[in-house]
């Protein structure tokens, strides 16, 4: 597999907290996934479609509306999106971003958006609120990588993602970078100024931290829809970063992942790895009771092998 990023976007994630990587899926990859958006959300566009002619909202900040169809792996579709946020490209960017091997997916989301169905803007903030009880550790390995994997063009009509690069809003913010800016407007006005778009084609990746500044921007484009899903990775052991406890989901349709991913891909949900001492003849063969379709074959030749 060739590298889908280069040192120079390390840099930029490592300089700025943030990196919009151009086309790093192609089209032939996401013909599937935008299928899967499409049965998840198909129905709600149709709706939302004949709801924009009403000025149904107007007011500007968070409001519960944006986030109304946003949903947690697994998808009830095919696997393509449910392995999308575990392809082995963007587990490769996590643990170079991380500066280690062992990673852990502990969210992934997926998000439609549609123009009309309500104002997508939201003040400039960052998103620790909902990955820590804490704040941002000041040690790169304790840091979180968030992917946002544009599944169809955003441009800035469709809703692009705006963020301003460390470097440019501690000036303005001091390095505490709080989370929602409160009740400074002219802290908000002056990050506007300088605010990038993460804009980009169908198959590109923004990738940011909890720590960095940005914001959803409204979707004006007549019947405009944005798909994306959000991948997002801690190193193995951070306890401080949390969001999706996955067996709680047990009812979801999980075997479309232990069917069809490898073992590196199931070691990110936090399956231990073949040749791991978890695996005994006996927890091999009540996991292939629970999950008869997963190809262990790869966990019982390691078992067989004496270390
Ligand atoms: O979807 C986006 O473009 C960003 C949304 C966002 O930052 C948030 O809801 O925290
Ligand atoms: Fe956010």
């Amino acid at each position: 597999m060739s590298k889908r990023f280069t040192d120079d976007h390390i840099k930029a994630w490592n300089r700025d907290g943030a990196v919009l990587i151009p086309s790093f899926f192609t089209a032939e990859e996401l013909a599937p996934v935008v299928k899967d958006f499409e049965l998840l959300y198909g129905e709600r566009r149709e709706r939302s479609r004949t709801a924009h002619t009403e000025e149904k909202d107007v007011q500007r900040g968070f409001n519960f509306d944006q986030f109304k169809n946003i949903d947690d792996m697994p998808f009830d579709c095919s696997p393509a999106l449910n392995l999308l946020g575990l392809h082995p490209a963007l587990i490769e960017l996590a643990r170079a971003a991380l500066e280690t091997d062992d990673v852990r997916l502990y969210q992934s989301h997926s998000w439609a958006k549609h123009t009309g169905e309500t104002n997508y803007d939201q003040p400039f903030h960052c998103d620790y609120k909902n990955h820590t009880l804490t704040v941002p550790s000041d040690e790169r390995a304790l840091r979180t990588i968030n992917i946002m994997i544009y599944v169809t063009e955003v441009r800035d009509d469709l809703g692009a993602i705006h963020y301003v690069p460390q470097p440019e809003s501690n000036p303005i913010t001091g390095e505490n970078r709080s989370m929602f800016l409160d009740g400074d407007p002219d802290a908000q006005n002056q990050l506007k100024a300088i605010e990038r778009s993460g804009a980009g084609p169908a198959g590109s990746i923004f990738a940011y931290g909890i720590d960095v500044y940005h914001r959803g921007t409204n979707l004006t484009a007549p019947d405009g829809f944005r798909y994306t899903l959000t991948s997002s990775y801690k190193a193995a052991g951070n306890d401080m970063i949390g969001w999706s406890a996955w067996p709680y989901s047990f009812m979801k349709p999980w075997h479309l992942l232990f069917d069809n991913a490898t073992p590196d891909q199931l070691s990110c949900l936090g399956v231990p790895r073949p040749g791991d001492p978890f695996w005994t003849e006996r927890t091999i063969a009540r996991s292939q009771e629970r999950w008869p379709n997963w190809d262990m074959s790869a966990y019982k030749a390691a078992m067989s092998v004496p270390a």
